[in-house]
């Protein structure tokens, strides 16, 4: 078996979808989660030529980037396409998915409290709505319970992971949309999920 390390802060953001991908699978690896003082006195010699985290280490090897990362853990565990149409719908939901999720965050750090009112008005009373209808027909089209077909992948993974800050901010995102609160409610119930999200260390990002 290979021995994985995945190094990241004591947070969800930029390791989870990886996370979510090992407990799915049932793989071990090694949760390094550094403090900012433990990850000032890495940064110099860490083996990432960006000075930056997540790294993943396999047997020895370096992997960086966190989308290459939880990609090429889809593929290892088969929780990616099977063929390129299947790759093809996968990557077009994470990117929607990504869309939603930089929009959000624009406004939740933007400072200038102005343009924050903004952006935050324009998120939830203009881009949400349509995100959410969009959504909701990317699933209808599916031709099972899952973004593709029935069995999950990476697709659903990062739906997941990115829902749970949308539904700390608004809880009843949803209410208007059944086929993803179903699958957000599918997804929750799986019980390699939920084990994960029950045992995880609990932080608030
Ligand atoms: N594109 C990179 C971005 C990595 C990144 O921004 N990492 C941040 C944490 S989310 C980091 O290492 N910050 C610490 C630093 O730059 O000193 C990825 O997705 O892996």
């Amino acid at each position: 078996m290979p021995q994985y390390k995945l190094t990241y802060f004591d947070i969800r953001a930029r390791a989870e979808v990886a996370r979510y991908l090992f407990a799915l699978a049932g793989v071990e690896y090694e949760d390094k989660r550094v403090t900012q003082e433990e990850w000032q006195k890495m940064k110099p010699n860490v083996p990432n030529p960006f000075r930056q985290l997540p790294i993943l280490e396999k047997d020895g090897n370096v992997m960086i980037q966190s989308n290459a990362i939880s990609n090429y853990l889809a593929m290892e565990f088969g929780f990616h396409g099977n063929d390129n149409m299947e790759k093809y719908k996968i990557e077009m939901v994470g990117e929607s998915i990504y869309d939603m999720s930089k929009a959000m965050m624009t406004a939740n750090f933007e400072k200038d409290e102005e343009k924050k009112a903004k952006l935050t008005e324009d998120f939830y009373g203009t881009f949400l709505p349509k995100w959410l209808s969009a959504m909701e027909k990317i699933l209808k089209e599916s031709t099972g319970d899952y973004f593709v077909g029935n069995r999950i992948t990476l697709a659903d993974v990062g739906f997941i992971f990115s829902c749970d800050y949308l539904l700390a901010a608004k809880p009843d995102a949803f209410k208007d949309h059944p086929g993803l609160s179903g699958l957000y409610d599918r997804l929750a119930a799986n019980p390699k999920i939920a084990d994960w999200r029950k045992n995880r260390p609990q932080t608030m990002f």
